[in-house]
């Protein structure tokens, strides 16, 4: 059916008819996506049948990866692209008087994760798909992602995000292949003749179906499988109320934990995470033994990632499924769990490590706290022979002390590797945060830096890019994305340079285009795009931002002489529900651009957009709009970022620190195409140690902070002057615990510099030019490629069709 444009024509006008029960002049644009979507399922399925038929008959070893959050985006613009069927496809139905992205605006976009690490994970299974690795995603099945975001006159409002309101037309339900899921009872202790046993009594059983995703690759045969569990009733018994039990029960999968930041104290997450972990291992180790005879080799052929901590309790359960069930001894079990996972750490920020009382954990999980008990003993006993009497290091080292489970100990002592997401945030791992483990593991811990899938955020997002590159270096780039380097021969070719330039401007057009619908303002599209867009939160430091701007009105305002490069300043960010700081500075923000905007004089230079509800789909109307990239984090708090990376990769500069990946953006483009400013990690760590950074003197000896920090507690930005009190708050009477202050003068430096470089046309697009060349570095295909090798050992399989 997809042979060619006439076929596909047919093909889609029959399939509509009966699909939808209407004729052609009826259908609405959401019957047109649901049939263009379900057959393009179905293309796609006899590619995935023989992808999994493949992994079976070589019997190589395969990945699962982990995650509490797989942030997917929408799908089918990304599978036609992919697939190759992308121009037919558009063709055909633009021959029907229709426009493919009309139909592609009705897909609902699956925000199953909150930021950076869940997109990681869908740009992860892009990359497996496209180098032909066998590995799968493991996530779960929320029935509401993560909140939709409406601004109500400056505020967040929260409201629940509806996915699955019209179906899915990507996923396939396996009941055939559902697993149960004890929660609650007690542990019997048996003495048979070989041994203890254990058995679960009086658990509470939840069925765990799965549903399985395609993951196409680019332009190969090979479709690797999302697997998302829905948590089910399991059975009802006579004396049961049922009502209650089914709703408990589904309440497992219904919502995503908006908050990508604390660890939420909550039972029902724990659920999630043991509900995730339990009914994948158990599956994962079912189609093992279909194969294999000895689960004393798992290792050999899976390899188990647990992506941050959520996963971390796959360490006690496979230790549960290898004794238990399958009768290994302790010493045999713990060999093929430590030999069979790896981890990830995204952070180090200390609230968000997650620790769970023993109070809350014992009784709804009792046979796996058994196991971490068993687990810590042995630990803690190593520790004792190793450093006899030091107390206090073991104590910090244990996996459960004060009465806490401490998931990053578990993980780290459960599995053969450890890596960080960029060089820094890896150093930072050894040598500070889980330094006492890298004295007993120094093989465990390793560095895998962050990256992007150049597909959906370049060749997806920018086609002008992708054909303006194309034409430039031809199309070796798009398999092997290092080749961009090859653009930079032509970085100073005077017709690319007008090209990209062109280029840029549409992007920004379009972006201006939505503003203007969406935010009724009209920008300028020969000012600077400034874009901020990342979840909120205090350390990545909106707030400096949002300060810098206060400055530039009060300037222009109070000097008529001064002028500056127009600029929009963009941003788009959720703050979680419960985050009330996070909160006021979406509301702030509201509030300077509603003063910027409305000033007719300052308004001429710059002005102020909040973008709704930022999402894979807006971002990708917002990367490629881009002139300038804010990644203001303090330093040695950001991991990794990879907003850095995609808008790199559509040529915007970026205002960084020295943290994260923007270090290693800097390494590889020159310090000389990028505007850095700030503490270093370094400096930041110190003062932390030596407590001597004063946020007041900053406040004193620089009237120009004093001003912007007096505005945000005088009635100037708000009526109520206590709208913005905890911000100011956070700044004086907490004493900036971000170091917002004290990177100030340096940042509003930097600014500065942005504004008069960007006036150098010339200059400004050979440098924008140089980020593009230098992006393949950044993309996942070379991040999954290492994992590949060096942590997972697995192989490509060639997928023959
Ligand atoms: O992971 C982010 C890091 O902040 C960022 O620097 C890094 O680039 C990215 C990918 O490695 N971390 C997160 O996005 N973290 C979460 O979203 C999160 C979600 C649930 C939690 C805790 C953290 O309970």
């Amino acid at each position: 059916m997809f042979s060619n444009k006439d076929r596909f024509k047919e093909a889609f006008l029959k399939r509509l008819e009966s699909m939808c029960g209407k004729g052609f002049e009826e259908s609405t644009k959401r019957d047109q996506y649901h049939t263009l979507g379900n057959m393009i399922r179905e293309y796609i399925s006899s590619k995935w049948i023989g992808t999994n038929e493949l992994y079976r008959s070589e019997n190589k070893k395969q990945v699962y990866y982990l995650s509490i959050e797989f942030l997917l985006g929408r799908l089918l613009g990304q599978n036609l692209l992919n697939l190759g069927i992308k121009d037919m496809v558009e063709e055909g139905l633009s021959e029907l008087d229709i426009r493919l992205s009309e139909i592609e605006e009705c897909e609902p976009d699956p925000a199953l994760g909150n930021g950076g690490l869940g997109r990681l994970a869908a740009c992860f299974l892009d990359s497996l798909a496209t180098l032909n690795l066998p590995g799968h995603g493991y996530g779960i099945r929320y029935k509401h992602g993560l909140f939709d975001q409406k601004i109500v006159d400056g505020y967040q409002v929260e409201l629940p995000e509806q996915w699955l309101r019209h179906g899915n037309v990507w996923e396939v339900r396996k009941p055939d292949e559902a697993v149960e899921i004890s929660f609650w009872g007690t542990i019997e202790t048996n003495y048979a003749n070989n041994g203890l046993s254990f058995k679960h009594v009086g658990a509470e059983k939840v069925l765990a179906v799965p549903y399985d995703m395609p993951v196409v690759g680019y332009h190969v045969d090979t479709v690797n499988t999302l697997r998302l569990w829905n948590a089910e009733p399991s059975s009802f018994g006579p004396n049961q109320d049922v009502l209650s039990y089914k709703r408990d029960t589904e309440a497992i999968t219904d919502f995503l934990y908006p908050d990508d930041t604390h660890d939420e104290g909550k039972i029902l997450r724990l659920k999630q995470q043991y509900f995730l972990v339990s009914s994948s291992i158990q599956r994962i180790i079912a189609s093992y033994k279909k194969e294999n005879q000895n689960v004393r080799e798992l290792h050999h052929s899976v390899a188990i990632h647990i992506n941050d901590t959520h996963p971390a309790l796959a360490v006690p359960e496979l230790m549960r499924i290898l004794i238990d069930v399958e009768g290994l001894t302790w010493d045999e079990a713990w060999d093929v769990t430590t030999n069979t996972l790896s981890y990830t750490n995204h952070t180090i920020l200390s609230e968000a490590l997650e620790k769970w009382p023993i109070y809350l954990f014992k009784p709804l999980l009792p046979r796996i706290f058994m196991i971490i008990e068993e687990i810590n003993e042995r630990f803690c006993a190593e520790l004792w022979d190793r450093y006899p009497g030091e107390w206090e290091r073991i104590e910090h080292m244990a996996i459960i002390a004060h009465d806490l489970v401490k998931m990053a100990h578990l993980a780290i002592v459960g599995s053969s590797s450890i890596n960080g997401v960029a060089k820094i945030h890896s150093d930072i791992l050894k040598n500070r945060e889980m330094k006492s483990f890298y004295e007993i593991y120094p093989h465990k811990f390793n560095n895998k830096t962050n990256g992007i899938t150049h597909r959906r955020w370049l060749l997806k997002a920018n086609p002008e890019l992708t054909e303006l590159i194309k034409e430039a270096i031809g199309d070796e780039w798009v398999k092997q994305p290092e080749k961009l380097l090859d653009l930079k021969r032509h970085v100073y070719n005077p017709a690319l340079k007008e090209q990209f330039a062109a280029v840029k401007r549409k992007r920004k057009e379009i972006l201006a285009k939505k503003i203007a619908d969406k935010n009724g303002i009209i920008v300028d599209i020969d000012s600077i795009f400034d874009v901020q867009v990342k979840r909120l939160h205090a350390y990545k430091r909106q707030l400096l931002n949002v300060l810098h701007i206060m400055y530039l009105y009060n300037r222009i305002k109070e000097d008529p002489k001064y002028t500056i490069q127009p600029r929009t300043f963009i941003f788009g960010a959720k703050a979680s529900p419960t985050y009330y700081y996070a909160k006021k500075v979406i509301k702030l923000i509201h509030s300077l651009a509603e003063k910027v905007n409305n000033d007719p004089r300052v308004s001429q230079v710059i002005k102020v957009v909040f973008m709704e509800n930022y999402r894979v789909s807006l971002a990708e109307d917002i990367f490629p709009a881009a002139d300038v990239s804010e990644q203001i984090s303090t330093a040695s708090k950001e991991a990794s970022g990879t907003g850095n990376m995609k808008f790199m990769m559509n040529g915007a500069l970026t205002v960084g620190t020295l943290d994260g990946a923007n270090i290693e953006i800097m390494e590889a483009i020159g310090k000389e195409n990028i505007f850095t400013f700030g503490l270093t990690a370094g400096e930041v760590l110190k003062y932390e140690e030596n407590g001597r950074y004063r946020s007041m003197e900053y406040y004193h000896h620089d009237l120009r902070i004093r001003q912007v920090v007096d505005q945000l507690t005088n009635g100037f930005y708000a009526e109520d002057e206590g709208e913005f009190g905890a911000i100011a708050d956070s700044l004086l009477v907490q004493n900036d615990q971000y170091f917002v202050l004290r990177d100030f003068a340096s940042y509003i430096d930097v600014q500065e510099k942005v504004g008069t470089a960007y006036q150098h046309t010339d200059n400004w697009l050979e440098q924008a030019l140089i980020n593009i060349s230098h992006s393949g570095y950044f993309s996942s295909d070379r991040t999954i490629r290492e994992y590949a090798e060096n942590i997972w050992n697995i192989e490509p399989v060639g997928v023959r069709m």
